[in-house]
């Protein structure tokens, strides 16, 4: 199988102009520069090492097993022409436009892609390996100069069924953002992926062409947590760094975590964790905040208190936080094993990001977030991979830390999820154990000391209740830009709505335009807005039935403000003016070119079937 997504190929392919590209003031393209995802090159993988893991209840140790007859040994390999003089930094609109679909493969490549890694791998895989991001920190981080640091750090990413372009992308983020006596090395953890061909092409890749990344692999699926200490144990940095495979690194984001840890080697400290769009790969700064949870053990986040929001400070110094999201975190290595690892009967997902932030807090440490260290995430609206296993992973994993951290308050726990009377949590007399051992103080002490801003149930508010964040934008009042007729160019009829204006779900027809009457004037008077909301009669949004098939449907909706569905943007496909939706990839389209004719979405070829102005 060949596999190419090159951009120049895709530039070439959707015949983009570098010349409107100039006109609007975006980057200029270096064709050289592009993930190409070359032939198979009849490579063999050298014999690997596999590693047996072995668990029982009061000793976990992972041993060393001969080659691991898992795969084939072959795989087609991957890289990627790159000049480092011309890494790329993608706007909203170059991204979007990466997001094209133009071809049968293209729409097969995007929904197998949300399908396996709930994200847009069209163009995760049209970025490449390297780009350049924003810098998201406040100006009082930048331009400081770092004391010696004299500690190193082993980077630990654990991925099962990572989008090879988006791993890659983190490693080398990290590769070229890290000064080199601060990094003592990478440590990928394959968690026994199923997609065999991928995590092969990851290996061999980095095999070939990185220096200090060590590829390693579970025997067996492990889930995260088990994942991560397996990792741990092939360290060999002073600080342990944990990130998801799915991110990326800014500027400068190492330094302030070893300078914090080489401060206090009792400290973990987690970077803000800035947004990457799921849809358009977008690097997006995120609010400072801090970490907490609810009573049904989920994760949130909570605002600042409004004397630390109004500290003039704010932004360069550390935050303290009750808990963590889990994900990306660095703390000392002799330090993870003196405070107990993880609770490696804990499974898959879910739990541990509470457990270890109760633990820290608990057992003598702190937990702080570093706004001068940013890491962008890509947040999925789902977890795209199932759990070998069965079983709700997170309600057995929050049993586990109820049962061993939150003495008397687990019953609101229990209260919120009575379903988890009846799940059997294993045996926890080891981290029982753990917790005398290192005489860590009650959860009561934590939440008055530590996160006094948590309400308990029944008891008088006593600060103002933590208001979650991350909570989808606020309808805002449109901002019309343009408004006109939309218009199909060669049948010179208009776009109106099948039924009344103001009926929803309602698709979309050509018909006659109808300039004189009053009727008309409403009828098929279109405003478009800066949020590129193509909005009917000032009334419902143009939007697109949701399914991934080759022909949905254009219909009006209420509009919803955020965008997504709902944003059109004019882009020139083959010299035609195409009306682009870059949350389908697709583009507005024609079934005929006469009155009673329908809007549908296609793939974006720029035939006459697409071409539309407004005026
Ligand atoms: O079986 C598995 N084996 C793995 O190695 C399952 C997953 N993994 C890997 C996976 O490929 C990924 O790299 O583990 C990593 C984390 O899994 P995700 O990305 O599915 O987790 P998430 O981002 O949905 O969830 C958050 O909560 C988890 C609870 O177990 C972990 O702590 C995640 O690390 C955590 N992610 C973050 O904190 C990023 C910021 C999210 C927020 C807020
Ligand atoms: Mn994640």
């Amino acid at each position: 199988m060949r596999r190419r997504f090159s951009l120049k190929c895709c530039l070439f392919g959707i015949g983009i102009p570098l010349t409107v590209w100039l006109t609007f003031n975006l980057v200029s393209w270096d064709l050289k520069l592009s993930a190409n995802w070359n032939q198979p090159s009849g490579l063999k993988l050298r014999a690997r090492k596999s590693l047996l893991v072995r668990k029982d209840k009061t000793n976990y140790s992972i041993e060393y097993r001969g080659n691991s007859p898992q795969f084939g040994g072959q795989c087609e390999t991957i890289s990627e022409v790159f000049n480092k003089a011309l890494v790329k930094r993608y706007n909203s609109t170059v991204l979007n436009s990466l997001g094209i679909v133009s071809s049968p493969e293209d729409q097969k490549a995007r929904d197998e892609g949300y399908q396996k890694y709930a994200f847009n791998e069209l163009i995760s895989n049209r970025i490449g390996f390297h780009r350049a991001i924003p810098d998201t920190r406040d100006p009082k981080c930048r331009g400081v100069s770092f004391p010696t640091i004299d500690l190193d750090a082993s980077v630990i990413i654990c991925f099962f069924n990572e989008l090879p372009s988006a791993l890659l992308r983190l490693v080398h983020s990290v590769l070229d953002r890290s000064p080199k006596q601060l990094l003592k090395e990478i440590i990928l953890v394959d968690d026994s992926s199923t997609h065999d061909d991928l995590s092969c092409q990851i290996e061999t890749y980095v095999n070939q062409h990185l220096q200090n990344v060590k590829f390693v692999r579970t025997p067996e699926r492990q889930g995260l947590i088990r994942a991560r200490v397996f990792g741990s144990h092939h360290a060999s940095g002073k600080v342990l760094v944990f990130l998801d495979s799915h991110c990326e690194v800014n500027t400068d984001w190492l330094e302030p975590l070893l300078i914090r840890i080489s401060q206090d080697p009792k400290t973990v400290v987690v970077p803000v964790i800035d947004i990457i769009n799921h849809d358009t790969m977008e690097y997006q700064s995120s609010p400072l905040v801090k970490g907490g949870f609810n009573w049904g053990l989920h994760f949130r986040w909570d605002h600042l208190p409004a004397n630390e929001r109004n500290d003039p400070k704010l932004g360069a110094k550390p935050i303290p936080s009750p808990t963590m999201a889990g994900g990306l975190f660095a703390m000392k290595k002799s330090y993870f094993h003196q405070l107990g690892e993880y609770d490696v009967g804990m499974e898959i997902w879910g739990g541990e990001n509470l457990e270890i932030s109760f633990r820290i807090w608990m057992c003598g440490g702190r937990l702080e977030i570093l706004p001068c260290s940013r890491v962008g995430h890509i947040f999925r609206k789902r977890r795209p991979y199932g759990n070998p296993i069965g079983g709700d992973t997170l309600m057995k994993n929050s049993l586990r830390v109820a049962n061993v951290w939150m003495d008397e308050y687990k019953k609101y726990f229990l209260k919120q999820r009575p379903q988890a009377e009846n799940v059997d949590y294993g045996d926890i007399s080891d981290r029982l154990s753990l917790r005398k051992r290192l005489s860590c103080k009650s959860f009561q002490w934590y939440l008055q000391n530590i996160y006094p801003e948590q309400v308990v149930p029944g008891e008088d508010v006593k600060n103002s209740p933590p208001l979650p964040h991350h909570l989808p934008n606020k309808k805002k009042k449109p901002v019309v830009i343009k408004h006109g007729r939309l218009k199909h160019v060669a049948s010179s009829l208009c776009v109106q709505s099948e039924k009344e204006v103001y009926t929803k779900k309602a698709l979309l027809t050509l018909a006659v335009c109808d300039e004189k009457t009053l009727a008309g004037q409403k009828s098929q008077m279109w405003f478009e807005t800066v949020d590129n909301e193509l909005i009917l009669a000032q009334m419902l949004c143009l939007d697109v039935e949701s399914g991934t098939t080759n022909k949905s449907y254009a219909r009006l909706m209420k509009c919803h403000g955020i965008q997504g569905s709902q944003a059109w943007t004019w882009t020139n496909k083959n010299g035609v003016s195409v009306l682009y939706n870059p949350a389908s990839g697709r583009c507005l389209t024609l079934t005929s070119a006469r009155p009673g004719g329908y809007l549908t979405l296609n793939l974006c070829t720029g035939t006459k079937k697409q071409e539309f102005t407004l005026s």
